[in-house]
């Protein structure tokens, strides 16, 4: 039996980071389409991060990305991001949009263009001393597009050198979530393409390296709840970059693609007792939102984690676990499937009005009236976003 004031408290405690960039304009290589309303600045960024937080209660960090969030004064930002009830929390490189960076950033065969962009991880740990943050997080768009076009185990030797030396510049309390992407920009070899490769790199470095998993950078058909359990069991992951894809990095909202895998993740993390926020993982969003209005689809990606988290929490661990050391296969997928077909949705209202806030997030959002102020007051300046 599960203890459902047990489920409510573990929900109210849950905690999701939401991304600087999902608040700004995206798209594709094709088309970027512009929206009215979109922030201009870090400050407006973290003000729609604010209102993700204020409607959902649980979002109450906001990562940065630099140099698209950069500012003169990060002190003078988190003291802004306080005020608005947020804070910030981890620091995202930038490594892959310099001209560059065309042949790799800390692979590059170029030990000029290596200095810099290992540069740029040690400026990323200044900006972490001075927001407070705790995690870095690395994400390296090096790879070759063809089969000869650079040597694959110096790219390694290079890779694990820029980082030793930005392992080596973490203060006490900071540490590297280290992803990995299967391709994309690179089309033949990426240097850091899987979790293993992400984890082997982990271990090497120390205790203060984990491995971050974006749901969106894997090969078709990939078994993540395998990742993460198996992560977890070393002790090694760090963080997710949540958001769905039907194809390849779609970047869409999480839990839209698969709401299945979401609940198989969030089960995995619910058996590791990695829900808590104590326990270190830190659930990131890490999104675009191309065509739809960002600040509802941000807080609908939101209440979708919500809603994988609590079908999570309520199986039945005990029958589980008895009808698997039974070996009773159609009842240990029955005592699962039963949690993920329970409808959440009314004890995740009841969580939301013991904490105050409105049952349906989203409808409050659209009746706030939030929407129409910024497009009415963010007119003129430069929106953030990139492509044409
Ligand atoms: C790369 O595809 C990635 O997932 C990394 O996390 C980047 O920092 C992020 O997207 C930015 O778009
Ligand atoms: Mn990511």
């Amino acid at each position: 039996m599960t203890d459902l004031a047990a489920v409510k408290r573990a929900l109210a405690a849950q905690r999701i980071e939401t991304p600087s960039w999902a608040f700004g304009n995206s798209g594709t290589r094709f088309k970027v389409f512009a929206q009215e309303g979109v922030p201009r600045t870090p400050e407006e960024k973290i003000a729609d991060a604010a209102v993700v937080h204020r409607f959902t209660g649980v979002a109450p960090t906001v990562a940065l990305h630099i140099p698209w969030d950069k500012v003169d004064d990060y002190r003078a930002l988190g003291e802004y991001a306080k005020s608005e009830g947020v804070a910030i929390g981890a620091i995202n490189t930038n490594v892959f949009q310099d001209n560059d960076y065309k042949l790799g950033s800390v692979t590059n065969p170029d030990a000029g263009i290596r200095r810099k962009a290992t540069d740029h991880l040690l400026e990323a740990i200044d900006i972490m001393d001075q927001t407070g943050s705790r995690d870095l997080k690395l994400w390296f768009s090096d790879g070759i597009n063809y089969p000869g076009q650079d040597d694959l185990r110096l790219r390694q030797d290079r890779l694990h050198a820029a980082l030793q030396e930005a392992y080596d510049r973490l203060g006490d309390d900071q540490r590297f979530l280290l992803e990995y992407k299967l391709f994309e920009p690179a089309f033949y070899a990426t240097d850091i393409p899987d979790w293993g490769t992400s984890y082997a790199h982990c271990v090497e470095l120390g205790e203060k390296a984990t491995v971050c998993i974006d749901t969106g950078h894997h090969a078709p058909g990939t078994n993540i709840e395998f990742i993460v359990a198996f992560l977890l069991r070393q002790g090694k992951l760090g963080a997710f970059d949540f958001n769905s894809r039907f194809y390849a990095d779609d970047d869409l909202m999480a839990g839209a693609a698969d709401p299945f895998q979401l609940f198989r993740i969030m089960y995995e993390i619910v058996r590791g007792g990695a829900l808590d926020p104590s326990y270190g993982i830190n659930f990131m969003l890490d999104q675009c939102h191309n065509i739809e209005a960002k600040i509802p689809a941000i807080i609908r990606s939101v209440l979708n984690i919500q809603e994988a988290t609590a079908k999570a929490l309520l199986v039945d661990r005990d029958a589980l676990f008895q009808a698997q050391a039974e070996g009773d296969v159609l009842e240990a997928n029955a005592v699962l499937m039963d949690a993920y077909n329970t409808d959440v949705r009314p004890i995740l209202a009841e969580v939301r009005a013991d904490a105050g806030l409105d049952p349906d997030p989203v409808r409050a959002y659209k009746a706030s009236g939030y929407q129409e102020k910024i497009v009415a007051e963010r007119v003129g300046g430069e929106q953030a976003g990139w492509g044409a």
